[in-house]
């Protein structure tokens, strides 16, 4: 990829306002520095390996001013020592290049007051690119009202060099079966690029393939959540592999990756990939193996299916998304549709490994819950991913 220096991003925003969960939800966003003198606090910096950015995520904003100033000579000190000496090759003095300031999109506050002290904390940083960021956007209905309300707030601050208002899920909300999936990160990554100078050097290429690593990153992140219900609805005391009972689940899953991916999807589409028989036959399976644990419940034994099960699932479905999105299958070709997702199930390695790990090691697994059970057959698999690919 193109050599240019990452944008160092200040994230902003009072304590619980989801600045950390937005950070978390950036593709490939790992601690990097944890940096700290002896009487400062650490402040995190996330490196993406995706996106040409680093986020600073910083300690809630308090309403104290002093506490607020603390925070804001905190991180003054630490761009002036950490990031100088990384950055200064081209004699650039570290810098600032963009605020992401979260407002709690559920907290029906007036902004004013807070936005007039964030104006104040970043007067140090001239004229610098600011996104209001409004997470929590999970009521759709609220939305375009917030949105209004931020900006008529920021109105008032004319000295803020305000670039856009972006509203957020960060991390998806599972409400019953229904899944209020993650929302506007790609925006806000790709609008904060997109006043940035050096960035004007990426290709189209490497620009399309931070797009589709994000997309993968949220659409992993949703099916890591979908699991999980999966795990609490399976524990039902209905037979798995007859029942219908995880359709919702699925459904929600399905419908959430194809967005994700921006496929414009029919009902035909969605009923497809869920109704394919391979899901039935490959459940039928697990539901076998797992009997093999001694003494273990039907309710454990169902739960532990549907956990793999929807794993299994969102594996294949954004699979077959990226597949749609990069042109390479018809997403109007249903047949084709069944036909790939049936191979990607039958072929999906995490399950062929999973039915022989239980059996081999079904003594240990004698009375563990159902998450338990989950949670170390699914380390195994991982890990045992790893090694095949290496
Ligand atoms: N499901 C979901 N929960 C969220 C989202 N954003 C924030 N939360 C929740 O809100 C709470 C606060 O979020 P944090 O990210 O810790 O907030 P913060 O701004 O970093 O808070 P401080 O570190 O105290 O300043 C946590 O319980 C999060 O799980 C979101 O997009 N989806
Ligand atoms: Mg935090």
């Amino acid at each position: 990829m193109e050599d240019i220096k990452k944008m160092n991003i200040l994230v902003l925003g009072n304590s619980g306002a989801g600045k950390s969960t937005l950070i978390k939800a950036i593709s490939g966003a790992e601690v990097k520095t944890a940096v700290g003198g002896s009487v400062t606090q650490k402040i995190d910096v996330y490196e993406s390996s995706t996106w040409p950015i680093q986020c600073i995520d910083t300690k809630g904003f308090e309403y104290k001013w002093f506490e607020q100033q603390k925070t804001i000579k905190q991180i003054k000190k630490f761009t002036k020592k950490q990031l100088s000496a990384k950055t200064d090759e081209k004699g650039n003095e570290a810098v600032i290049d963009a605020v992401w300031y979260c407002i709690d999109g559920c907290s029906k506050r007036v902004f004013t007051e807070n936005i007039q002290m964030m104006s104040k904390s970043i007067k140090g940083w001239k004229n610098i690119p600011v996104f209001a960021v409004i997470t929590k956007s999970l009521s759709e209905a609220e939305i375009e009202e917030n949105v209004e309300a931020v900006k008529k707030a920021f109105e008032k601050n004319k000295d803020i060099n305000l670039q856009k208002v972006i509203p957020v899920v960060a991390e998806p909300y599972y409400i019953k079966s229904e899944v209020v999936e993650q929302m506007g990160i790609e925006e806000l990554c790709e609008a904060t690029l997109d006043c940035y100078d050096d960035a004007k050097q990426i290709s189209i290429e490497n620009r399309n393939r931070m797009i589709l690593e994000q997309k993968r990153f949220t659409a992993n992140a949703l099916t890591a959540g979908a699991t999980t219900a999966g795990i609490v609805v399976g524990a039902a005391p209905i037979s798995i592999a007859d029942s219908v009972i995880l359709v919702p689940l699925e459904t929600a899953l399905t419908k959430g990756i194809l967005k994700i991916y921006d496929i414009d999807f029919s009902a035909d589409l969605v009923t497809a990939v869920i109704g394919s028989a391979a899901i039935t036959n490959v459940a039928k399976a697990l539901v076998g193996t797992l009997k093999t644990i001694p003494n273990i419940a039907g309710s454990v034994i169902n739960a532990v299916v549907a956990g793999f099960f929807v794993a299994a699932i969102g594996e294949a479905v954004i699979a077959l998304s990226e597949t749609i999105y990069t042109g390479k299958i018809d997403k109007d070709k249903i047949d084709g549709i069944i036909e790939f997702m049936s191979d990607k199930l039958k072929n999906n390695a995490a399950l062929s490994f999973v039915t022989g790990h239980i059996e081999k090691n079904a003594d240990k697994l004698q009375g563990k819950s159902a998450k338990e059970i989950f949670n170390i057959v699914d380390k195994a698999a991982k890990e045992n991913t790893k090694l095949l690919k290496k």
